[in-house]
Parts: C-alpha cells; structure tokens; sequence
C-alpha cells in the first residue's frame, strides 16, 4: 500500500459537482481508498490571471497502484468530465485537473509523471487544501504548513459544505 496526496481543481461548469463526482470515481474503495478530503476551496487564478476562479481540494488515498497507474485514472477522469488538452491553453480555463501532488516519499523525473509535483511549492491553490489534511506531511523535506507559511494565500476561501 501506498499513500498519495492528490490535487483536484476546475472553473468551468458545476465545479463542485464535478469535484464530487471525480474523487468518487478516483477513490473506486478497492484500488484506490480514500482516506481524507479537504474542503473545497475558491481560489484566485493562478497561472494566467485572465480567467475565473477555480474551486480546489485534496485528498489523502491508500492505493496499491503505481504511481503511472494513478495518472492514467486520473487523465482517465479528467477526459470523462469533459477535458480536452488539444485545444487548451497552459494554465487555462478547465473542467477538471488532476494533479499527483507525492506518492509516499518518491521521486522520479519522467517525460510523463514528476514527483513531488514540480510546482507544488508556488501554489498555494495545493497547500492551503493539504495543509487542512495533513499538515505535518513532509514533502521533499518540507513540512506542509511550513511550506504553506511561505506563499501568498490571499484569496483563497473555503467553502462551507454542500449539503
Ligand atoms: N505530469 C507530470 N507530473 C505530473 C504529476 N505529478 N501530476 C504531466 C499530474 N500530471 C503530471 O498536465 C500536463 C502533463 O503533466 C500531463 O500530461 C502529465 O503527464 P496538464 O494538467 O495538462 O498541465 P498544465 O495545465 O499544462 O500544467 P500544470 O503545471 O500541471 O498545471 P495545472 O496544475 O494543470 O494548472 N489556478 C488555481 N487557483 N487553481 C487551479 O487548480 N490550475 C491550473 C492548471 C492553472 N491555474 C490554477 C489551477
Ligand atoms: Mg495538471
């Protein structure tokens, strides 16, 4: 079994909605279990600014997948809930996107999966949502709410629960 911490976000269409529906189809209670979930979160756009604001969470997942295994369900997802890379923009407007933030403390460089993610440290988008779950997680040596201390969250509210 391995732990793996991932990000989900969107801004376009019902993104919460979409949130729910995406954990439960990632989290499936077999291969992949979830332990925790965030709240959900409005957050500024970050990237390119010139669009609207997105709702983030995280989780925490018990899985017995390769890492590799856990970004094709997560590309698999993102594709059922309308993505479609071809005609996007780097850092634009999305349904859905899935991000393996660390899974347990590996890291690997590969043309397809990085680990941790490459940009988790400049995005408060990531860290506010883990450090509500797993504060005390070390990544890459780093201690969530430590690495959550030193960026800019201004924004970024959390969003009382749907029902
Ligand atoms: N890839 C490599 N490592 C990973 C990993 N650890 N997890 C590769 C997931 N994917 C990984 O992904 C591009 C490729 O990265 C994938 O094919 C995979 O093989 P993408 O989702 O198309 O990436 P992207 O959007 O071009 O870039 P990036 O940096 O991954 O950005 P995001 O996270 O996808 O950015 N602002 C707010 N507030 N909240 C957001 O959620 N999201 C984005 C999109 C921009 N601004 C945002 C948010
Ligand atoms: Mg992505």
């Amino acid at each position: 079994m391995a732990e793996a911490l991932i990000a989900f976000g969107g801004n376009v269409g019902d993104v919460r909605e979409t949130l729910d529906r995406a954990v439960a189809q990632f989290c499936d209670g077999n291969a992949v279990r979830l332990i925790a979930r965030s709240s959900d979160y409005q957050t500024p756009p970050w990237g390119v600014t010139d669009q609207p604001p997105f709702v983030n969470c995280a989780i925490v997942a018990a899985t017995i997948l390769s890492p590799q295994a856990l970004l094709a369900r997560a590309q698999a997802i993102e594709v059922a809930f309308g993505r479609a890379r071809a005609n996007e923009q780097r850092w634009g407007p999305r349904t859905l996107d899935i991000d393996i933030i660390a899974y347990d403390d590996l890291a690997i460089t590969t043309p397809d999966l990085t680990l941790p993610h490459p940009r988790l440290f400049e995005r408060a988008f990531v860290l506010v949502p883990l450090a509500e779950i797993v504060p005390d997680r070390m990544i890459a040596g780093v201690r969530v709410s430590g690495a959550l201390a030193k960026v800019d969250a201004n924004g970024i509210e959390r969003l009382p629960p749907r029902r």
